[in-house]
């Protein structure tokens, strides 16, 4: 039998400090010491011992902030008190017009001093999906999943700015993968089994987070496991992790030291992401923003945050995000009797926050040092009843990435950078029903129209390229009424930015709505081409392919699949539709050299 003797200082200490801090009840039921020291409780010594180590400041930082923060909630304080909200201006870019291209390219040349975060601990319980979401399709005319997009775009990034640094810069782009319990083993096994996507396995860091205490009352006692009493019951923290989790794990640091000087955070399954890249971070180096935020224009009460300025009556402002729960009360609260409505133009004055941000290394390693990547954290708890004594069940406090600048100094030089949503923001967040309960106009966020956004994105492009793309047609998948535009997708190698686009498109080129096209190679030109069907080239690097002529067959159909029919694979079944194969043009060159691909 295990002795509790074996117990360390630290671990002795930490049980007083719980003591101390009022967590008697922890112990209560446990048997006097030297009896039944049997594994469950080192097993309890071991979770606090890590509670304590993974959150800044440690378990009685916790306790504590939770006290704060319950109280606070208590007497219903609002937490933008003495703040009124006013709408900020930032950098509003129109896709495709100079001032647009210019950032690309200084985007561009930017990419290889640049280091990639993807924060994907989440579960998703909003779309209810059983695997990761970066193992989803994100589209299904390719069947890439969004970890490969996401890789492959990082790739391409790397390999533009090297080559335009002249070639022989050898920079690696790294990236950082942030996991949780509910998805590492997943991720490391999707990365592992397919080579990591063609990156080099050292280039890729996962940093897992871990949950936080949950808290039974509003004195924070911290809640036992209901099923097993040797336990601290625990629940996730949230993506505001991401910035501890790079400090501690000396990952910034090492990104510091070897000259890097951005850091891009994003999320698990926005499709479209990448396009907006080049120009956000362009306008980061241009303007030299310490903290650039991506936004996108926002239907009023849209679930995604609104880009607020806050200014307070003490003089301080900052700009930031404020969530779309507290928006509305904020503005209400504020002299806006109608709270968060939408202006003439059709959308919020206040721009949709898509939590993809660019942040300057320098500035950032500097705060974290002083912080240690605690951030502003918040807590939620469901009460009982009015009294606001009890809860319905455990909380705990949570944090969001996005918080990050509430910390900042007002000389800091924070700013944002709306784009179109077209362009840049397709998440697949919501479950089928609940997409189709999406009030008429307002972006379903659903694995539809996640899907249908990519193909309206590349035909957008094209058009604005020179080529002529139908109009789309309307359709209803899983209750959903979305547009249904040509299926066009490319690998990020073959363009990222519109130069690049409009650089391999020239003469007269169309195609009709129910095609598909699909590029899978860098150096494939379209040239007078004119597409009725399907078309699936995929090429080598070095294999210069050029594709033209008036190609017509039969092309891919639309099936309608309903998201019930268990018999469909569910990650099918979640978009509604899928594509029935009924005729193409497809070539493959495997081999280096000039080819031309025509009817
Ligand atoms: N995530 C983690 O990595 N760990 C966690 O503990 C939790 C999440 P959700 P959310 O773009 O539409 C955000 O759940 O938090 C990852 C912004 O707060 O998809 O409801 C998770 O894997 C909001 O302002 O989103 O809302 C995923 O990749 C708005 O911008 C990411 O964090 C909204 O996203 C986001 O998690 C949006």
């Amino acid at each position: 039998q295990k002795n509790l003797s074996v117990l360390s200082i630290e671990q002795v200490e930490l049980a007083k400090m719980l003591l101390e801090m009022g967590q008697t009840h922890l112990f209560q039921h446990w048997s006097e010491p030297g009896v039944d020291d049997d594994d469950e409780k080192l097993a309890f010594f071991d979770q606090t011992a890590k509670l304590n180590s993974s959150y800044p400041g440690g378990l009685s930082a916790y306790i504590n902030t939770a006290r704060e923060l319950l109280a606070d909630s208590k007497t219903g304080k609002n937490p933008y008190d003495g703040f009124s909200p006013s709408v900020p201006s930032g950098e509003v870019l129109t896709y495709g017009d100079d001032t647009f291209v210019q950032f690309e390219e200084a985007g561009i040349k930017e990419a290889r001093k640049a280091a990639f975060v993807l924060v994907a601990g989440g579960l998703g319980e909003r779309l209810g999906y059983n695997g990761i979401k970066v193992d989803l399709p994100r589209e299904i005319t390719t069947g890439t999943c969004f970890l490969q997009h996401y890789i492959e775009s990082i790739l391409a990034l790397q390999e533009a700015s090297c080559s335009l640094a002249g070639g022989d810069s050898q920079a690696e782009i790294p990236l950082a993968i942030m996991t949780s319990d509910d998805t590492h083993l997943r991720t490391l096994e999707l990365l592992e089994k397919n080579s990591f996507f063609g990156m080099k396995p050292t280039q890729v860091k996962l940093l897992k987070q871990e949950k936080v205490a949950c808290l039974d009352d509003n004195e924070a006692h911290l809640a036992l496991d209901p099923h097993n009493k040797y336990k601290i019951q625990t629940k996730p923290h949230g993506h505001g992790d991401v910035h501890s989790l790079l400090y501690s794990s000396g990952l910034l640091k090492v990104w510091h030291d070897a000259g890097l000087r951005w850091v891009l955070f994003f999320q698990d399954t926005n499709g479209l992401l990448f396009k907006a890249i080049p120009a956000a971070l362009g306008v980061s180096a241009t303007k030299q923003y310490h903290v650039n935020s991506l936004a996108v224009p926002r239907k009023a009460k849209e679930a995604i945050g609104g880009i607020t300025k806050l200014t307070h009556k003490d003089g301080r402002t900052m700009v930031i995000n404020v969530e779309y729960n507290q928006l509305d009360p904020l503005l209400r609260a504020s002299g806006y009797p109608d709270g968060d409505v939408n202006s003439e133009t059709g959308y919020s004055p206040f721009p949709g926050n898509i939590n993809q941000l660019i942040f300057e290394i320098g500035p950032y390693l500097e705060e974290l040092t002083k912080t240690g990547g605690a951030i502003k954290e918040f807590v939620n708890p469901k009460y009982k009843d009015a009294t606001k004594t009890a809860f319905k069940s455990s909380t705990r406090l949570e944090c969001m990435m996005q918080d990050y600048p509430k910390t900042l100094p007002p000389s800091a030089r924070v700013g944002f950078t709306v784009m179109d949503a077209w362009l840049a923001y397709a998440p697949v967040k919501n479950n089928p029903e609940d997409a189709a309960k999406v009030p008429k106009g307002n972006p379903y966020h659903s694995a539809t129209s996640g899907e249908m956004a990519i193909y309206r994105s590349h035909s957008l492009i094209l058009r604005k390229a020179g080529v002529k793309v139908d109009d789309p047609v309307i359709q209803v998948f899983n209750g959903q009424e979305v547009e249904v535009w040509s299926r066009v997708v490319w690998k990020p190698k073959w363009a990222l930015t519109f130069s690049e686009v409009k650089s391999k498109v020239s003469g007269n080129c169309s195609i009709s709505q129910r095609s598909t096209m699909a590029i899978k190679g860098s150096n494939i030109a379209l040239e007078d081409l004119s597409l009725d069907g399907a078309l699936i080239v995929e090429a080598v690097d070095g294999a210069e392919v050029k594709v033209g002529g008036s190609m017509q067959n039969k092309g891919w159909s639309i099936e309608n699949v309903d998201y019930k029919d268990t018999s469909i694979p569910e990650e099918i079944r979640i978009r509604g539709f899928r594509f029935n194969k009924v005729e193409q043009l497809e070539r493959t060159y495997t081999e280096p050299g000039k080819y031309s691909l025509t009817p």
